[in-house]
């Protein structure tokens, strides 16, 4: 045993914690038993995750707080989750870059140190995202409707941008980090899933360009009307976020010796706007949902296909969504959603 290990605690470390994919697989995690889980979010947790987590709040890019990190924990599994989203990234591109690229180097940078001390890979499990493609009009994206993994990687995006460029630095940490050093060096394993848009019932999300859907329905759940951002015929790909929170603990627990690849699509169903309004308004007939475009917003998600091929998971490491659209929404969303909103009506 190494003098690293007799002094540290074991860890799983989950950035990005306070987000929507943080909230829900800190659940998940917590409810299977796992006990050592660190978090790292710049905002504060919300409550009902709290006490599942040892939570550190502070910035990824400050080094003191990395540092800290490692001193206190031998860290196994990296689950890296913060980022700034699309249109968010559009507003401020260079403090995305940094916290998209560079917090994700660091992080790298932080794997492949634990890797070598500890003498074995530290996972580092990486949410990617549809903005990685760029279809540069929609004649394109209506000819290529099912994108696999290495086609169309133009993304119109900064977000896009920093998520493609830092899926390659993980192929590279994995593969190529310190290939000039003397002797074999122990690299880490990089492990990548390709996210369409997400849609919880529990938790809104803030500064994405696929937000319209989510955002519709809580609105609907709400009472409240919603004029939406695209035109009703813009489509694109979207995954329930149990399926989501599933597609990133399937691949993590991957035989190494199955995976082919690094970066894997996944998803479930493909919607237009109009299509999601119509499931809305049967499930909220009162609902107010009119289509006021923007543009600007628009074209982002027109450059992104309208559907992926995520046949590379379902072959390699056995994917496939247990929620597809009917039961997205007639057993998860729209049930839960409603509780959700009742609970909170009757906190007040
Ligand atoms: C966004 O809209 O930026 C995200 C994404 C598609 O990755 N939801």
């Amino acid at each position: 045993m190494s003098l690293s290990s007799t002094m540290r605690k074991r860890a799983i470390l989950i950035t990005g914690a306070s987000g929507e994919v943080g909230h829900a697989l800190i659940q998940r995690l917590a409810a299977e038993g796992t006990s050592r889980l660190v978090t790292v979010d710049i905002r504060p947790l919300p409550d009902e995750i709290r006490p599942l987590v040892t939570h550190f709040e502070g910035d990824l890019l400050n080094t003191r707080l990395l540092a800290r990190l490692v001193t206190e924990y031998e860290i196994e599994v990296i689950y890296h989750l913060a980022a700034l989203l699309s249109t968010r990234a559009e507003i401020a591109p260079e403090a995305a870059h940094q916290v998209n690229v560079e917090g994700t180097l660091g992080l790298l940078m932080l794997a492949a140190d634990q890797t070598q001390w500890m003498n074995r890979p530290v996972q580092f499990i990486f949410p990617s995202s549809i903005a990685v493609y760029g279809l540069p009009d929609k004649e394109t994206k209506l000819h290529f409707q099912r994108v696999r993994e290495f086609e169309w990687n133009q993304p119109r995006t900064m977000y896009g941008c920093n998520k493609l460029y830092c899926e390659m630095l993980g192929g590279y940490f994995t593969r190529y980090y310190r290939q000039l050093a003397a002797g074999s060096v122990p690299t880490i394993d990089f492990r990548c899933v390709r996210f369409p848009g997400l849609i919880s019932a529990d938790t809104l999300p803030s500064g994405g360009t696929s937000d319209y859907a989510p955002e519709m329905l809580h609105a609907a759940a709400r009472g409240e009307p919603y004029a939406c951002f695209v035109r009703e015929d813009v489509r694109i790909p979207f995954l329930a976020m149990p399926d989501a929170v599933r597609a990133i603990l399937m691949l993590s627990q991957a035989p190494r010796e199955t995976l082919t690849r690094s970066i894997y699509n996944v998803t479930s169903f493909s919607l237009s706007a109009r299509q999601i309004r119509d499931r809305v308004l049967h499930a909220f007939p009162g609902a107010e949902i009119s289509f006021e475009p923007d543009i600007k917003r628009e074209a982002i998600v027109d450059s992104w296909p309208a559907d992926v091929d995520d046949s590379a998971a379902r072959i390699d490491w056995g994917w496939s969504p247990e929620y597809g659209v009917d039961r997205a929404f007639d057993e998860y969303l729209v049930p839960a959603i409603r509780r959700h909103y009742r609970r909170d009506e009757a906190q007040v």
